[in-house]
């Protein structure tokens, strides 16, 4: 598949993918096909045995500055419930390997809730996260309401959620939102030194902690802790395992192949 509105390198570094949003002149506003690109992208990257984490990037001026408003002023409900975009946000969700947003400028609605989506998320100091959808007459409609809430407490998320205030990249890391504020000339590389660090890891240790973490979000604690220790077994069936293991036992350093 050629994107239009998406630039991939599948080996921007060794292991790591970067996907770029590119309608720069649209703050880089979601669009449908937009979208569905990333989805794709998402979903090629995932099945990619070289690739062990992803990175999603804008530009300086914008992350993304929501779903194109432009694309969604007329339509109806059943527009809206025909087109059904919550399964491409859904397949995005279901990323298995470690997703990093790496975040400069607007990062809003649809954007913020996509930066959301992802594992972890560095910003540049210039970064502004936002849910202004109530500006629109709308509301945050791909999980603003829950994860946000989740991430930054029932006061804050409820504050941008009835306002649409934004807030800076550094009240964003006060508030448990997001991983990193760097400043603007280096987000990318902070981003690209964080998916090194898992990249390095073993991609099965990685990815079963990470279903695990996510785990936390939809489960009680029990449930959640029986689903951890089925993952923690599995990992002794690897031989990543058996190499982490040895190599501490050898103080050498581990080769993990993913098997
Ligand atoms: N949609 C379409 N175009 C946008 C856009 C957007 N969200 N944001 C910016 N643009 C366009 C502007 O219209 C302008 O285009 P031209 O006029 O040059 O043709 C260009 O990008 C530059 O924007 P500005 O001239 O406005 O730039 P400023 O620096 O003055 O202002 C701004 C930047 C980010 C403060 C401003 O552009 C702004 O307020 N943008 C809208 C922010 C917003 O309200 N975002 C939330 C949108 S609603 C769903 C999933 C998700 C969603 C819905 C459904 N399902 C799964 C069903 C999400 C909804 C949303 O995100």
């Amino acid at each position: 598949m050629t994107y239009e509105f998406i630039l991939v390198e599948s080996q921007f570094q060794p292991h790591i993918s970067l996907i770029r949003l590119n309608r720069p002149k649209e703050l880089n506003a979601l669009n449908l096909q937009l979208m569905q690109e990333i989805k794709h992208a998402l979903y090629e990257l995932d099945n990619n045995e070289d690739v062990r984490c992803i990175i999603i990037t804008g530009n300086e001026k914008a992350f993304a500055a929501g779903a194109d408003i432009k694309q969604m002023e007329s339509k109806t409900a059943i527009d809206m419930l025909k087109i059904d975009q919550f399964e491409t946000w859904d397949q995005i969700r279901k990323t298995k390997k470690p997703v990093i947003a790496a975040v400069s400028g607007f990062c809003l609605g649809g954007g913020c809730e996509l930066a959301m989506t992802c594992d972890m998320i560095v910003a540049s100091e210039t970064a502004k996260f936002g849910q202004p959808e109530i500006k629109l007459a709308i509301m945050p409609g791909a999980g603003g309401t829950q994860r946000l809430t989740r991430a930054v407490g029932k006061a804050l998320a409820m504050e941008m959620v009835l306002t649409g205030k934004f807030i800076s990249a550094q009240e964003a890391f006060d508030s448990g939102l997001i991983n990193r504020v760097v400043p603007e000339e280096i987000y990318l590389d902070e981003a690209v030194k964080l998916a090194k660090e898992i990249a390095q890891q073993s991609p099965i240790a990685i990815r079963l902690a990470k279903e695990s973490v996510l785990k936390a979000f939809d489960s009680g604690l029990q449930e959640g802790l029986f689903f951890e220790r089925k993952n923690f077994y599995m990992c002794f069936a690897s031989e990543d395992q058996k190499e982490g293991m040895n190599a501490f036992v050898e103080k050498r350093k581990p080769e993990f192949k993913g098997k």
